[in-house]
């Protein structure tokens, strides 16, 4: 199925062509009959003569109802406009085309209707010209008449010709569903209708609602006023919603894939039309559907920070309009550039940031989208329309490889000065780092810890060994004079306590690689383990403990935790019966 909105002046027989060419009638409501004029947006379809199917959105010509025009324009592809051939191109013919080329709407086609009051030549050489101008270029044209047919045939095959150009739509794209109706069906709740551009829609999905981000799920699906299981776009549906009362959402709002979408009232934009600088202040944003009042805050020539009254589920890459809704003027199409953009709170920013989106241009892009920010979490990114196809640095975090690289250096000359202003502490604590790197996950502290930093008991260590306090080494240095001859004699607590090593110290020692704990308050000199081994290696293999401690000239205290490190180092291996056999020993 192909959708096609209509546009054109009131009163320019739009409607009565989309009655003669799908035999429904798109004037749904009873004023609309008795005025003969079009308010809001009707709907009606036909099959063409390949087999396909469209179905026209008919909007209202007359300029007090532009924006229920633009509410039916937006979501859809393509466009018929329709200019009568005795009264040419009029104001909302004008404003119709800008709306079209503001949206960048770049397919169409032109019939210039009524060809049986008068000659269609003019009418139709006038429209072609300024549709030429636009992002229509040059498009077909027909000149029909409703009343004898004259023309139908031809428009028919002119839409197929359409459709047959008109760009695949994205399947599996996330669904954004514009509300363009909602109402109440006796017996099934509510039920809004739209035009899905994108994605696929079957009954019992989870969707969420873009203005309150409630889930709802899908309870009954219609497709051109037939029930359906399952809807590809791009339709024409109407949904229905389980337990959702109507007053609850309306035109404007939006059906949306769950996380797929963020709800942004800031963004920054181009704009292509008038110039940022003269935009008033407030004016209209028109997207999919909806219609929200925007404050416009010019950065640089054609770009500009709207913030908006409410918040809609847009995406890098979407194109919007401005309209000031007093002076019936397009002030231009926007392409939305950033829905996540820095605040400008420093001197400068403004600019800095005119200088960022003249080099952008609504096309995603991570690696620029990193290079500006630096980091970013997966499914921010994906909220923004941006897809991720780069690895995460940690946990769901994407980074840029230029900033990673450099907050790896300053992790490592940060955890080096907290080892200089904290000589006593087994390390710099990670959410130490965090804070001084500025960083908002513990994860990525963690994942930029390299050797010889490593990560332990919730801290960053490795850094500054050698720089003991002046206490420190020079109680360990009376340790290495007193004990430098008995290598495998270990001070008893009392002497440790005198010397003033504690815990802490003892600890900050043994990082510092100035002494190497066996066991609690049993500290050896740090060579001697090698040398341990090779007394060992020299001794009738397998010895006891006894036979160790004999040959080492030590204690069972110092004997005993000694032996089990060597088993763990793998220079010794404990036998069944408790001797040992020396089996790596060390070098000379
Ligand atoms: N003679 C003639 N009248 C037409 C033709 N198309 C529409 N009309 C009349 O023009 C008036 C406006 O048509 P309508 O479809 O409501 O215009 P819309 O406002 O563009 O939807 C109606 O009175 C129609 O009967 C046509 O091809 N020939
Ligand atoms: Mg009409």
């Amino acid at each position: 199925m192909w959708v096609v909105a209509t546009a054109g002046h009131v009163d320019h027989g739009k409607s009565t062509l989309v009655r003669a060419l799908t035999g429904m009638e798109p004037d749904r409501w009873a004023e609309e009959r008795r005025r003969g004029m079009t308010i809001d947006l009707g709907f009606a379809w036909t099959a063409l003569p390949s087999g396909g199917t469209v179905a026209f959105v008919d909007v209202p010509g007359h300029e007090r109802f532009v924006p229920n025009m633009l509410a039916g324009v937006g979501p859809a592809p393509a466009a018929l406009l329709v200019v009568a051939a005795d009264e040419g191109w009029m104001p909302q013919s004008a404003e119709h085309l800008a709306a079209l080329h503001a949206l960048g709407v770049s397919y169409g086609l032109l019939a210039v209707t009524r060809a049986d009051l008068a000659d269609p030549g003019p009418a139709l050489a006038q429209a072609r010209e300024r549709i030429a101008a636009t992002r229509l270029g040059g498009v077909e044209a027909v000149a029909v008449s409703a009343v004898t047919g004259a023309g139908l045939p031809e428009l028919r095959a002119a839409l197929d010709r359409l459709v047959a150009r008109l760009p695949a739509p994205a399947l599996d794209a996330p669904v954004r569903l514009w509300v363009d109706r909602a109402f109440t069906v006796r017996g099934s709740g509510t039920v809004v209708t739209g035009t899905l551009g994108g994605g696929r829609l079957a009954v019992g999905d989870e969707l969420e609602l873009a203005d309150t981000g409630e889930p709802v799920r899908v309870r009954g699906l219609h497709r051109l006023g037939a029930a359906r299981e399952r809807v590809e776009a791009v339709a024409r549906v109407a949904v229905n919603l389980r337990n959702v009362p109507r007053d609850r959402l309306g035109r404007g709002d939006a059906l949306l894939t769950p996380g797929r979408f963020g709800r942004t009232d800031l963004l920054d934009v181009r704009i292509a039309g008038d110039p940022a600088a003269d935009l008033p202040v407030t004016l209209t944003l028109h997207v999919g559907s909806a219609a929200v009042a925007a404050r416009v805050r010019p950065l640089g020539p054609d770009a500009a920070r709207l913030r908006l009254a409410r918040p809609l589920p847009l995406l890098v890459g979407d194109r919007a309009l401005l309209r000031d809704p007093g002076r019936h003027h397009v002030a231009g199409g926007v392409t939305v550039l950033d829905v996540a953009p820095p605040p400008l709170a420093r001197r400068g920013a403004a600019a800095a940031r005119a200088r960022v989106l003249a080099g952008l241009d609504g096309r995603p892009d991570l690696a620029g989208e990193l290079r500006r920010r630096g980091l970013a979490r997966r499914g921010e990114l994906t909220r923004m329309g941006v897809p991720v196809t780069a690895a995460a640095v940690a946990g769901d975090w994407l980074a840029d490889p230029d900033h990673w690289r450099g907050l790896a250096a300053r992790l490592a000359t940060e955890a080096a000065r907290y080892a200089a202003e904290h000589l006593l502490e087994p390390g710099v604590p990670v959410d130490v780092l965090r804070h001084r790197l500025g960083l908002p996950d513990r994860a990525l502290v963690e994942a930029l810890v390299r050797p010889p930093l490593r990560l332990a008991a919730g801290r960053v260590t490795g850094s500054g060994q050698g720089a003991l306090p002046g206490p420190v080494a020079r109680a360990v240095a009376r340790v290495r004079a007193e004990y430098g001859d008995r290598p495998f004699q270990a001070p008893e607590a009392h002497r440790l306590a005198d010397l003033g090593l504690g815990p802490r110290e003892i600890g900050a020692a043994v990082r510092a690689g100035a002494l190497l704990r066996l066991a609690e308050n049993v500290v050896l000199l740090p060579g001697a383990v090698d040398d341990a081994a090779r007394v060992l290696a020299r001794l009738p293999q397998p010895f006891t403990l006894s036979a160790a401690r004999q040959a080492l000239d030590t204690t069972r205290r110092v004997a005993v935790p000694l032996l089990e490190l060597l088993d763990r180092r793998g220079v010794t291996r404990r036998l069944p019966d408790d001797a040992r056999t020396v089996v790596a020993p060390p070098g000379p």
